[in-house]
């Protein structure tokens, strides 16, 4: 890998629920993920977390970073690192844009009483179901993860900080 490209993904997390986005085109697309993106050269990764959930779902966050993920993906020739954001409020509307169709999961697992889905795994990153339970708990948290051609991870290791 020739070198490594800085992104950033930031969630909402407030009253038993997180705001996700369905991603309607580009890398990870059908596949639902928080809001983010490339950091640009003049920018800070919080202030590129801003930018991305500005654009991406509409609204402004006072974001935190939380955790921190390292990818290779196979054939792809830089690595990825992430920086990972979350607020527990937000200002502004919500709306669905281009890039993405956002909309509000449950945290607790199956709670019956709960008129949101739960957080769709099965339709996310597979190194997600790993770092999103820390992410849920407020525990900083860094991570790698290894992916294959097909989108297979084949390697990881994530763990509290
Ligand atoms: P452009 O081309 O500028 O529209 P940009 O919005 O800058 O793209 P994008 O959407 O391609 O970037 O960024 C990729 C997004 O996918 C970032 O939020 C990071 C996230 N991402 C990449 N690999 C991931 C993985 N394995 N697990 C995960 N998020 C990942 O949860
Ligand atoms: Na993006
Ligand atoms: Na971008």
């Amino acid at each position: 890998f020739e070198k490594v490209k800085l992104y950033t993904n930031a969630f909402i997390v407030e009253e038993g629920r997180i705001l996700l986005g369905y991603k309607k085109r580009g890398f990870g697309k059908d596949l639902y993920n928080g809001f983010g993106g490339k950091v640009e050269p003049q920018e800070t990764p919080l202030e590129a977390a801003v930018r991305e959930m500005q654009e991406e779902a509409g609204i402004t966050a006072p974001l935190k970073k939380c955790g921190t993920l390292f990818f290779v993906c196979e054939d792809i020739d830089h690595a990825f690192h992430i920086d990972i954001f979350v607020a527990d409020e937000y200002t502004g509307a919500i709306i669905e844009t281009d890039e993405m169709r956002p909309g509000w999961f449950s945290t607790s697992q199956g709670a019956p009483s709960s008129e949101l889905p739960p957080i769709p795994y099965s339709r996310m990153w597979a190194d997600d179901v790993f770092w999103m339970p820390m992410l849920l708990a407020g525990k900083p948290f860094i991570g790698r993860a290894d992916f294959v051609q097909d989108g297979t991870m084949q390697k990881w290791w994530f763990a509290e900080v």
